[in-house]
């Protein structure tokens, strides 16, 4: 007979496991890369000297004079941005002609010698304040290579370079980003000498101690970009894509000939797409200008508002993150046309997205973990991404059915993975009832943060399934979503 006392003890043992959440799997983000992945669209913003010289790369020689906008706004920038949806802003505070948007005290070559608020001005705080004011995250971008600093090269530059990083990391506040680029060497100014400079970046920088040292220490939630991570890698491209299937995670692989991956040296066939499997958790970010270039130039036009909606679907969609360019004219503030393109954006991702079109529906899953109601398939109805369903151990490939009092139509599915669990699924397809019969509509691969497929013809269903196709192991789904194009 059994002791009413370790019976007791069993069903706590039995209940305990039944809540047991599935074993992580794999890379896994950090705290601040769910942060970043949260952010899905933010923006990249340039605004130095060179927009005033109407160039892309400002050679370093320009007068700090002509950094005179006339009637500079960060608010009008930050509410255009947001109005088209972005979370987040980076500021380039100094590009690679070396200008220095703050106060600094590392280089003459700063805002303090220009007109700009009679040279008592600090464009990094006012873009950092009107952020914040309206609820956007920042960050900077602070270029490595310096074509105005006659130190380049040597030494010298690296200490001068990382008291930049440690100025911007201290007297800004919080930053979600901290954005770093491969682009280095070359001819520039250097302080008159005007001439070729080359360095070895897989040495120069030393990248490994400026991040652990500066970047972590200062600012420990900022997500490291490069082109291959530390926390977000570039898409390899600038036209704001990554492959169809990208996973999250990746193994840097050195460049031919070169044997350490850092940052310019890596080989970046694998970025658009990741490793399946890879040994760190280094989502995407697709980086594009709103423009056709960095900076602004009077004959570019902005793209329009179907353009970056399909961007959208093939950056945040494939679980990467979007980062638009925003080149203010040198007023200092968008274009009405960016102004009106980045609104019409704003506005057709929000309504498409308002409802989720199944939210109310019913839904029944194979398997439900430990028959425990915190994993039910309920959860992925529920529009929270904490909360998730989950199935045993031994259910890899489990389905759920979803149905509804009446038919809806749909030409979006969106799908959500639990990512503090990992990558976990490899293919899933969604499948609608017609005719006493599951006719399948779409099969795809990689999920993670999300993954939103926009179907060729609209489709009408009153009972649907999700089929997780292939994992590894037993699945965590956080949201499912039909939705209609507003367009
Ligand atoms: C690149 C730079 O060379 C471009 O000028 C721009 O700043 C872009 C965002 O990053 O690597
Ligand atoms: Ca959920």
């Amino acid at each position: 007979m059994i002791k009413p006392l370790s019976f007791l003890f069993l069903l706590t043992a039995l209940h305990s496991f039944a809540q047991t959440p599935p074993k992580p799997y794999g890379a896994l983000p950090a705290p601040r890369q769910v942060a970043w992945h949260e952010t899905e669209v933010y923006g990249i913003m340039h605004f130095t000297p060179t927009t005033f010289e109407n160039k892309e790369w400002g050679f370093g020689d320009a007068d700090p004079k002509t950094f005179n906008p006339s009637d500079f706004n960060a608010e009008q920038i930050i509410l255009a941005a947001k109005a088209g949806g972005l979370k987040g802003i980076v500021l380039v505070a100094k590009h690679h002609d070396g200008f220095a948007l703050w106060p600094t005290k590392t280089t003459e070559y700063n805002i303090t010698k220009s007109p700009f608020r009679g040279g008592k001005g600090d464009l990094v705080k006012e873009v950092a304040d009107a952020a914040r004011k309206h609820g956007l995250k920042f960050g900077v971008y602070c270029s490595p290579w310096d074509r105005n600093n006659a130190a380049y090269g040597t030494p010298e530059y690296l200490k001068i370079y990382r008291e930049q990083l440690r100025e911007l990391y201290t007297n800004y506040g919080e930053l979600f980003m901290s954005w770093h680029d491969g682009a280095n060497g070359g001819d520039g100014y250097y302080g008159g000498a005007k001439e070729k400079r080359s360095i070895d970046n897989t040495t120069y920088y030393q990248w490994d101690s400026t991040w652990t040292n500066l970047t972590r220490k200062l600012q420990p939630s900022a997500n490291i970009f490069s082109d291959i991570g530390w926390d977000v890698r570039w898409a390899g491209n600038e036209d704001g894509s990554v492959n169809e299937t990208s996973w999250a995670t990746l193994t840097p692989k050195p460049s031919e000939g070169k044997n350490v991956a850092v940052p310019g040296q890596a080989n970046a066939t694998e970025n658009p797409g990741g490793t399946r499997n890879g040994k760190f958790w280094i989502p995407a970010e697709c980086d594009v200008p709103l423009r056709k270039g960095w900076f602004y130039h009077p004959t570019e036009k902005p793209k329009t508002p179907e353009k970056l909606f399909d961007l959208y679907l093939k950056s945040v969609g494939r679980g990467a993150a979007l980062d638009l360019g925003l080149a203010p004219d040198t007023r200092g503030q968008l274009h009405d046309d960016d102004v009106a393109s980045l609104k019409a954006f704003g506005d057709h991702i929000k309504k498409t997205f308002a409802v989720n079109l199944i939210a109310r529906a019913s839904s029944r899953a194979v398997n439900v973990r430990g028959y425990n109601s915190i994993y039910s398939a309920k959860n992925i109805l529920d529009g929270k991404a904490d909360t998730y369903w989950a199935t045993d151990d031994d259910f890899k490939t489990p389905e759920v059915t979803i149905d509804l009092s009446q038919p809806v139509t749909f030409d979006i599915i969106a799908i959500q993975e639990f990512i503090k669990l990992g990558q976990r699924v490899e293919e899933f397809a969604v499948d609608v009832w017609e005719n006493n019969n599951w006719k399948e509509i779409h099969k795809g691969t990689s999920i993670g943060a999300k993954r939103i497929v926009k179907l060729e013809v609209p489709v009408t269903a009153q009972k649907m399934r999700l089929r997780i196709t292939k994992s590894p192991v037993s699945v965590a789904i956080s949201e499912f979503g039909l939705y209609m194009d507003s367009e």
